[in-house]
Parts: structure tokens; sequence; C-alpha cells
């Protein structure tokens, strides 16, 4: 292996490390509850903080049973410039569905799905 093809290949690496962070868009970098959360009770709030700051008027955060039905309750919220946050209903045990999509400052749509469990309590 030449020192030639080393400083091509590290060059090309580079180039392609640099495409990825500009290529990058909105994601959960963190959310809360975290995704395959089991949780033991109710969270009051779902809130994902993303990779980029987004419009909160183009994103939306539906939290929902496993029915089907939304359980979130009032409007999604901005807490910073890349975090959102959307206030639930009590929750009883079983597995919900965060879904989510965000417009975010670079002007690119990106969703998902994010899941938690809450529990059957009785330890
Ligand atoms: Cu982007």
């Amino acid at each position: 292996m030449s020192f030639r093809f080393l400083t091509a290949a590290s060059f090309f690496l580079w180039v392609a490390t640099v495409a990825e962070i500009a290529w990058a868009h909105a994601y959960p970098a963190v959310s809360l509850p975290g995704d395959g959360a089991i949780l033991r009770e109710s969270p009051r709030e779902v809130r994902i903080q993303f990779t980029e700051g987004v419009e909160i008027e183009f994103s939306r955060i539906v939290v929902k049973n496993s029915s089907g039905e939304n359980v979130g309750q009032g409007n999604l919220r901005r807490l910073a410039e890349d975090t959102l946050a959307v206030d639930l209903k009590p929750l009883r045990p079983g597995t919900y569905t965060i879904e989510w999509q965000v417009l975010s400052v670079d002007t690119h749509i990106t969703d998902g799905v994010l899941r938690f469990t809450i529990a059957a309590g009785g330890k």
C-alpha cells in the first residue's frame, strides 16, 4: 500500500464525512421518552430535540395509542429553536407511537416514528 494511495483514501474519507454533515437534516437527537423506553408512569409530555432548528408551523408530533387514537392534547410547543413538545392525556399501560414530521431551518422535511411503552403497574 503506497503512501499516495493512503493519502487519496483519507481524502475521500474526509470528503464523505464533510458531505454527510452537509446533508444532515433534522432528526431526533434526544427524545423524552426515549425511543423504546419502558416507563412505569404516564409521561406528561413528549419532547424531542432535533439535530437542527425546526419550523414549528410546518412540524407536528402526533402520539397515538395502539388503537391509533391521538393521545396528545393542546398545541405543539416550541421549547427551543431545535426542541418541540406536546402534552399528553393521562396514559394507560400499553405501547405508544410518536409520529413526528418536521421542517428544518434548511428547508428539508423529515419524518419518522418513535415508540415507548408504559408497563402495567403492580410490582
Ligand atoms: Cu437538511
